[in-house]
């Protein structure tokens, strides 16, 4: 009956509705009651969503970094109703398991990066990065050393929304509420060459930017340092790419100073950047892996946090429980998915899409915009991508008020059927990853579109 009240009503009817009781993520209610409500989006089918007024959206960001094999594949659905038919829930606390999380753990052991073998689960990549810190906390009193307690993480890192999370970002609107960032948690510059005014090609600048790293930890004291947390790529903070030789010098700092090294993987694993994870594409030996969003394509809510040997192997020899863990930890229904969509990445040539085709081609067809009146920067890797918008390119000073125009191409965008986000005074793209060459055309031809009527009404 629930079923056909909801296939009944009107779009009209569920916006009401929805202001009425939902209470929304990252967005703006009294903003949202002026528009009259939400987007409703209704279904999805490739690269494609449709919402209730029957508009067709072709989905620049994969959900939210997320939908890596597209909308609508029927094999997680079949594979989600065996599993919940079979065994909806168990936990897996107290010396308990399940297949799926076992074959899971197993076949995450052989994809990740060498050293990382054993895995912890969670629901949310804010959640992994909650287990990771407490993972390294309570790694260093094991080994006599509780004073190591701060975690170095970068201005616009974007690693959650938990109390911890939210405090492990770098982006100022993040830490827009009493007692955040939490003590015990730093941030050290970014390597982001357009806001420094320098050249990402240029490695003195990828030394430099490391180089940052290593000023926070002389401030705080060696002794004091547990970890440092970074994404391959920065994503929500703007798609900021690593200088040449900035990961390198990273790990020798870390190496040096005995510092773990936490990678979030939450939008760079599964195929992202092109390899299975963004370490193998910069080289990155992690203590601890970080991973969530693509792990399942967002068809069920499931992370993980993989963890290399020296952790896990002092976690195994500990005596006593480890306290930490989610009712949903190791999810079967949610094990079983991420298995299905794991397997449909490698049967289908997914990385290899992302590496010969999508990223090359969103690397001309946006490239090709650099020279647009609005476009300072045009950058990226495999299935992630970002534009600067700029009022002056030498300067490379934003507009004002900062984002006024990146937030006038994004709407203009929706209304022409692209869905993309505004990040500062730019706009991001991570489309689902099996994007064509043709829907790569029709994403640039709607965004040049829009750029174009932009400028002329400015
Ligand atoms: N780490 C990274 C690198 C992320 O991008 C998280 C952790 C947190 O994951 P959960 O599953 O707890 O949301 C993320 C999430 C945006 C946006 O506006 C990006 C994220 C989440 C919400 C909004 O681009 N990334």
């Amino acid at each position: 009956m629930k079923e056909a009240v909801l296939q009944n009503r009107s779009g009209e009817a569920l916006k009401v509705a929805d202001l009425a009781h939902h209470l929304h993520p990252f967005t703006d209610h009294r903003a949202l009651a002026a528009e009259g409500g939400p987007r409703v989006i209704t279904h999805g089918e490739g690269v494609y969503l449709w919402d209730t007024e029957g508009r067709r959206l072709l989905d620049g960001m994969g959900g939210l970094w997320c939908v890596n094999i597209g909308y609508g594949r029927k094999e997680l659905g079949e594979v989600a109703h065996r599993q919940m038919d079979r065994l909806a829930f168990y936990n897996t606390f107290f010396k308990t398991s399940h297949e799926p999380v076992i074959e899971l753990s197993e076949r995450l052991a052989a994809l990740t990066p060498e050293g990382i073998d054993d895995f912890f689960y969670a629901n949310s990549g804010s959640e992994a990065n909650d287990t990771a810190l407490r993972l390294v906390r309570g790694y260093w009193a094991a080994q006599g050393k509780p004073e190591r307690q701060i975690i170095i993480s970068r201005e616009y890192a974007y690693h959650g929304s938990t109390i911890a999370g939210a405090s492990l970002c770098g982006l100022p609107s993040m830490h827009n509420l009493p007692g955040l960032p939490i003590p015990g948690i730093v941030h050290a510059a970014a390597p982001y060459a357009w806001q420094a005014g320098r050249d990402n090609a240029d490695p003195a600048y990828g030394a430099e930017a490391a180089d940052a790293v290593e000023a926070k930890i002389m401030e705080l004291g060696t002794e004091n340092v547990a970890a440092f947390i970074g994404e391959p790529v920065m994503g929500a903070g703007g798609v900021i790419i690593p200088p040449p030789g900035y990961w390198k010098r990273v790990q020798e700092i870390c190496r040096k100073y005995d510092i773990l090294l936490i990678v979030d993987e939450v939008i760079c694993g599964f195929g992202r950047t092109g390899n299975w994870f963004g370490s193998e594409t910069y080289d990155i030996a992690p203590d601890i892996l970080c991973m969530a969003k693509g792990m399942s394509s967002g068809y069920q809510p499931i992370s993980a946090v993989g963890v290399g040997a020296r952790v896990a192997g002092a976690l195994r020899e500990q005596a006593g429980v480890l306290p930490h863990g989610f009712t949903y930890s190791g999810h079967p229904v949610a094990a079983a998915v991420a298995l299905e969509n794991i397997d449909i990445i490698g049967r289908e040539g997914i990385i290899e899409h992302v590496r010969d085709t999508v990223g090359p081609c969103m690397g001309d067809r946006l490239g090709r915009l650099a020279a647009h009146s609005l476009v300072g920067e045009v950058r990226g890797i495999g299935g992630m991508w970002a534009l600067e918008l700029t009022s002056n390119k030498v300067t490379h000073a934003p507009f004002d008020p900062l984002g006024s125009v990146a937030t006038r191409v994004r709407n203009l965008c929706f209304e022409r059927g692209l869905a993309t986000r505004a990040v500062r005074e730019g706009l991001v793209f991570s489309p689902p990853l099996i994007i064509t060459e043709a829907q790569i055309d029709e994403l640039a031809t709607i965004l040049t579109g829009c750029l174009d009527s932009v400028a002329d009404a400015l």
